[in-house]
């Protein structure tokens, strides 16, 4: 609700500080009874909160779910997951995100599950998506850009990802074009972006978000334990989800600015000084051909350079790359 948002917006801003019930239905304008009354549903979701006579509420602890309440604490952003669904188990955030953007949904949304029972990766492949564990949710943008630009999102994305990461961790992210994120040569992230358009203007994007968080080796069934890792097993340690979603709706927000405002050159730039692959020798495979050359770069299009042994140079759309 409102209400619920506004108070969890008051207690962001106090930061360790008390707020009194008289001051907080003052700054919501609501009763103090209905304060008090959000307060209890704040503490069935699992937080807990201090209430001290004559000084007021603080809040000592958060539940580590990824509920909207939850994200919502300490959310610093103007629209990027202002507004968020959260569900515990989902077949595809990706799906009830096409449902939401088609019914007009503010720029900005985000759908967040705790569990996927049938993630989706590209072509038709799965996402592993366990309970609790990781990061997986879907955000709707609506950028007046051509058609033909949608995937500079993806890059845009990924950059965003990676900066949170470093944010947080002391962990160096790698981006592999155009859609993973590695860390030690194997997968923590990957993004999936769709579009909702009619003839060549676009409705809207949706991009999906799969990160490997807080997963043990085992918690990957055996044909993703070669391939796939999390920052916990990177790291060593427990990071909060929610935490790391507000930090990426930060940095998604500030990169997503800058690229409505001047473009995907500086995106450009930044994601080129994140990605493994440029410089090195690699295998493209696209559903009819595989080439192999030279990753040159990406053009400012965001679409990848590829230099074979003849000098030629392929320019590469889409397709699964091999280093
Ligand atoms: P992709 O097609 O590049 O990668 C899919 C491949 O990655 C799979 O075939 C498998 O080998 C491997 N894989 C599957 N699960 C995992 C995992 N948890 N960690 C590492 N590797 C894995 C990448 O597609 C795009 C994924 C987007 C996922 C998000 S989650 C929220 C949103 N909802 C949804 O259904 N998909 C997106």
């Amino acid at each position: 609700s409102e209400i619920r948002k506004e108070l969890l917006d008051a207690f962001t801003s106090a930061g360790d500080a008390f707020l009194s019930g008289q001051h907080l239905a003052e700054i919501i304008g609501c009763s103090r009874t209905a304060v008090w009354k959000h307060i209890e549903e704040l503490r069935k979701e699992g937080f807990e909160l201090e209430a001290v006579r004559n000084k007021g509420y603080r809040i000592l602890k958060t539940p580590e779910k990824v509920t909207a309440d939850e994200v919502r604490l300490g959310l610093t952003t103007n629209f990027i997951g202002r507004n968020i669904h959260y569900v515990e188990s989902v077949e595809s955030t990706q799906k009830i995100a096409h449902h939401y953007a088609s019914e007009n949904a503010p720029e900005g949304t985000v759908i967040i599950a705790e569990e996927q029972m049938s993630g989706r990766g590209r072509m038709a492949r799965k996402w592993h998506s366990p309970k609790y564990t990781g990061i997986w949710m879907s955000m709707i943008l609506r950028p007046n850009i051509p058609l033909s630009n949608a995937p500079q999102l993806t890059l845009l994305a990924a950059v965003a990802i990676v900066q949170a990461i470093e944010e947080m961790t002391d962990l160096i992210p790698e981006i592999k074009w155009p859609n993973d994120i590695l860390i030690n040569g194997k997968k923590v992230t990957g993004i999936l972006t769709e579009l909702q358009a009619e003839a060549d203007r676009i409705h809207s994007i949706i991009i999906g978000i799969g990160i490997n968080v807080n997963q043990k080796k085992e918690d990957f069934p055996l044909e993703l334990q070669e391939i796939a890792t999390s920052l916990f097993i990177e790291e060593g340690e427990t990071l909060s989800r929610a935490e790391l979603i507000r930090t990426i709706f930060k940095e998604f927000e500030k990169l997503y600015t800058l690229y409505l405002d001047q473009g995907f050159l500086p995106i450009k730039i930044l994601w080129e000084g994140y990605a493994g692959s440029i410089g090195k020798f690699i295998k493209a495979r696209t559903l009819n051909y595989t080439i192999e050359g030279k990753a040159l770069g990406i053009t400012n299009d965001g679409v990848l350079q590829l230099e074979d042994r003849t000098g030629t140079i392929h320019h590469i759309y889409s397709a699964d790359i091999e280093i």
